[in-house]
């Protein structure tokens, strides 16, 4: 019995402290466009604790628009340790995600499918 509740507290204490999605109301919310110039904006400066929804929105096809592809579109990747991803963004598409930025320091996202070609790169800022 008390291994079991040992378990549990620390799941519940890996879940808690890895784990920067949530669903508490945003105290920022980011517009980001992505197309093949890039994106806009490409540097965001966050507080830590800050809860951001950051919403991000294709402007054009990305890697592509057939849809019956695995991928297409564009992606808005934050490199660990957020290490969350947005794929498949449609030309026209909005996504969004809402993180609480808990990890101080500065973080590249990109998006995997064109980041090679187009200069889809940008940092965020977590002081
Ligand atoms: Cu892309």
């Amino acid at each position: 019995m008390r291994k079991i509740f040992l378990t549990l507290v620390s799941f519940s204490f890996i879940f808690l402290t890895g784990c920067t999605k949530t669903e508490d109301q945003p105290d920022v919310i980011v517009d980001i466009e992505v197309s093949k110039e890039g994106y806009r904006p490409d540097k965001i400066y966050l507080n830590r604790g800050d809860v951001v929804l950051f919403r991000v929105k294709a402007v054009d096809e990305g890697i592509g628009d057939d849809y019956s592809q695995e991928y297409y579109g564009h992606c808005f990747y934050i490199l660990p340790p957020y290490d969350v991803m947005l794929e498949n963004i449609k030309k026209g598409e909005t996504k969004q995600i809402k993180l609480k930025m808990i990890y101080p320091g500065e973080f590249i996202f990109t998006c995997p499918y064109c980041s090679g070609v187009f200069p889809t790169k940008g940092t965020i800022y977590v002081r």
